[in-house]
């Protein structure tokens, strides 16, 4: 970080730490956040993390509160677009792109001095109906995934510190998915992937994102398989992501364990979507259940140098993607819906500051 702009987050940091925080919509018995902090990632780059980050999605941006939070350096320094650089978002049409949504939130992040995670290259969900419909060959398939990799990296080179450039590559039982690029090309669509997306950018980090291999388990080790193979061979990858969308009281056990594997074969990683949801309406019982949660999983980041950083998916309770996706089920970000900070914040917090001497 240039030192003026270091000069200036310091300055900002002791504003803000000079003024307490308040709770603006305490109407609820709901306990809310405590901690008097500049900001989450002020408080995991002091602890040497890289960011502490966040997604946001290109239609949050026009509600100016929120706004408001997002652009807060001292809160974020690290912003994934929730859908607008996906597949159906930015090539809706063989070999044709649109860039605009993408670009709104990567110039975001670059006003901001935010990092930007490109967020994704390859996935069987979001995908536009051509990909699918037209029994690709495998030689024309690849030439697809091969040419949305390089022009879609290519588009923001230099603008971004990493890519899930493959979403989702396995079943839980730690097969691989049976989508329409392994049906077609085998396992390898993956090199294929992500030797385009090096050319594109060679200074963005390549990863693997992929949820529920948090724990020890068969989609984890099948996931470090893969990692050893593609090194092994030379294809480039440099990072794995962890996705950590949790249900209150039922973290996983195992997750240092598990990311001390990956930081033995000299891979960084990041907890890339963390959320953790419960069955509504909250109760001061699960709001500190909760909290106890953050701290565990932030925690697990912490105790292995290797994890760099740490996004939330969305901050706030307001734009979750949880209530739709999982009926009955919410609060799963540490802001709620009104941008009152909830003990989730202050579990963050928790942990972040446990291996720190500097605040
Ligand atoms: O947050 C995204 C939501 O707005 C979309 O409707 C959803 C559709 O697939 O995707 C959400 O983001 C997902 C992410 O891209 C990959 N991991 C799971 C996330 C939550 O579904």
């Amino acid at each position: 970080m240039a030192i003026a702009a270091l000069t200036t987050l310091v300055a900002l940091a002791h504003i803000a730490v000079a003024i307490p925080q308040t709770a603006t919509a305490a109407s609820s018995a709901l306990p809310t956040a405590t901690a008097v902090v500049p900001g989450l990632n002020f408080v995991a780059k002091s602890a040497g993390k890289l960011y502490f980050g966040t997604a946001t999605d290109n239609p949050e941006l026009n509600d100016t509160a929120y706004d408001h939070i997002l652009d807060n350096f001292l809160q974020f320094g690290a912003i994934t677009p929730a859908n607008s650089m996906k597949w159906d978002a930015t090539e809706p049409e063989p070999y044709v792109f649109t860039f605009e949504a993408g670009d709104v939130i990567a110039d975001l992040a670059h006003e901001n001095g935010m990092l930007l995670r490109g967020h994704n290259c390859v996935w069987y969900n979001q995908l536009p109906s051509w990909v699918t419909a037209n029994n690709y060959t495998a030689p024309e398939l690849a030439a697809i995934i091969q040419n949305r990799c390089a022009t879609l990296v290519g588009h923001y080179r230099g603008q971004v510190y990493a890519w899930d450039i493959i979403n989702e590559p396995f079943n839980d039982n730690g097969t691989y998915r049976e989508d329409v690029f392994y049906n077609t090309l085998g396992t390898s669509y993956i090199p294929i992937a992500l030797t385009a997306a090096r050319a594109a950018d060679p200074n963005a980090k390549l990863y693997i994102n992929e949820y529920n291999n948090e724990y020890l388990g068969p989609k984890s080790t099948a996931l470090l398989d893969l990692v050893k193979e593609l090194k092994a061979e030379g294809v480039p990858i440099d990072g794995v992501g962890f996705q950590c969308h949790f249900v209150v009281g039922e973290v996983p056990t195992t997750m240092v364990e598990n990311f001390q594997q990956y930081a033995a074969i000299g891979l960084e990683f990041a907890i890339t979507e963390l959320d953790i949801r419960m069955p509504l309406p909250a109760t001061p019982e699960m709001l500190e259940q909760q909290k106890t949660d953050y701290d565990t999983v932030v925690s697990a980041c912490m105790a292995v140098p290797n994890c760099v950083g740490i996004s939330v998916w969305d901050w706030t309770d307001k734009y979750s993607w949880i209530p739709s996706t999982y009926p009955g089920y919410g609060e799963a970000c540490p802001w709620d819906a009104n941008f009152v900070r909830k003990p989730a914040y202050d579990g963050i917090v928790i942990a972040l500051e446990n291996r720190t001497s500097v605040l």
